[in-house]
């Protein structure tokens, strides 16, 4: 490759590699003629615009003009170019503006490249400094909700005046919820008092009621008893004074006789030949043609062999049956209470337990 087409390349490189490039500020005018495509130079023309450009940036790169590289002056490259080194001396030295132009642009990519990493790591660390600036404003904010004690003084004496207002505001609560809960008592007690009392009216009127039940009661027997009485005259059989009212119902003796005096009466108490008889035809009527045991109010059991009535009397008339095999009472101390049968109105002994019809006199 030639000088020339050296030249020419040097040209553009030196064009695009310019700071700001030739074509971001217009060229000054001069009086020189403007180059065209097609226009033969010769390599006066080409060193010279070579020079100038390379001065430019010269200048433009170190204004002070100290810089070793800087360019000879015009004439004096004009003057020695005549020379026949200096076309030698002339590559060289563009070659080594070339190389450093190159190393001012390496230094100031360099330099650049530090920048950009101080900002970089300027910037990382404002971000890690702000990161420590938040947490310690967290910590110091949780330790201000958590400080029992201040560190200085002022803030100690604050905070244990706001201590002792905090207790002073709950004694004075304290007391105020004292002072109503002695009100509530108060009015409890008022309260208690006068449920008392009307406990004490309601239990009167409880007796009053029971008393009046009781009387109740004992009417209501009165006139269940005034009613089996009646009862008794109108559905049994009068003899004499009395009235026999035949029951089919199998009880023991003694509920017999509990249920002959709710109606009031007994069980019945024949004291004569002629109430037996009465008595016995009554029964005898009552179950024909079948023959039955039916409880009468006599017994032994308060002392054997001392027949008495329901009513305490001692029996005076007997009627046991009598038999060459069997012959009554028979049942000692076993058989107590005393039934007639319904064919004969004869007396047996029985066993007092024993469930069987009974009659009841009125
Ligand atoms: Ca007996």
């Amino acid at each position: 490759m030639g000088w020339c087409c050296k030249g020419l390349l040097l040209f553009f490189f030196c064009q695009a590699w310019a700071p700001g490039g030739r074509g971001a500020e217009p060229a000054e005018p001069t009086a020189e003629p403007q180059l065209r495509r097609g226009d033969s130079l010769t390599a006066q023309e080409i060193e010279r615009i070579i020079g100038q450009i390379l001065q430019e940036d010269l200048q433009k790169a170190d204004p002070t003009g100290e810089s070793p590289l800087a360019m000879p002056d015009p004439e004096e490259k004009t003057a020695n170019s005549t020379d026949t080194k200096g076309g030698a001396d002339q590559e060289t030295t563009v070659e080594v503006l070339v190389k450093a132009k190159e190393e001012e642009v390496a230094q100031e990519e360099e330099k650049e490249e530090e920048v950009l990493k101080e900002q970089d790591e300027e910037n990382g660390s404002k971000e890690e400094e702000r990161e420590v600036e938040e947490e310690e404003n967290e910590q110091e904010n949780e330790e201000s909700l958590e400080e029992v004690s201040p560190t200085t003084a002022e803030g100690t004496t604050s905070a244990v005046e706001d201590n002792f207002s905090y207790i002073f505001s709950r004694l004075s609560a304290i007391e105020s919820a004292i002072h109503r809960l002695n009100v509530q008592f108060y009015g409890m007690d008022v309260k208690m008092s006068q449920y008392s009392q009307n406990f004490a009216k309601l239990r009167s009127k409880l007796d009053d009621t029971q008393d009046t039940l009781t009387s109740v009661s004992e009417m209501n027997l009165r006139n269940q008893r005034h009613i089996g009485q009646i009862e008794g005259c109108l559905k049994g059989r009068r003899v004499s004074r009395r009235c026999y009212l035949f029951f089919r119902h199998f009880e023991s003796y003694s509920n017999a006789q509990e249920l002959c005096h709710s109606r009031g009466g007994n069980l019945a108490m024949p004291i004569d030949q002629q109430e037996y008889a009465a008595l016995a035809k009554y029964i005898h009527e009552s179950l024909y043609p079948f023959n039955w045991p039916v409880w009468i109010g006599i017994n032994d059991r308060r002392s054997e062999g001392m027949y008495l009535y329901e009513n305490g009397h001692r029996v005076s008339y007997f009627n046991w049956y009598k038999d060459p095999l069997v012959t009554q009472p028979n049942g000692g101390i076993l058989e107590n209470c005393v039934s007639i049968s319904s064919d004969d109105g004869k007396w047996w002994d029985n066993d007092c337990t024993r469930r069987m019809y009974y009659v009841c006199e009125y």
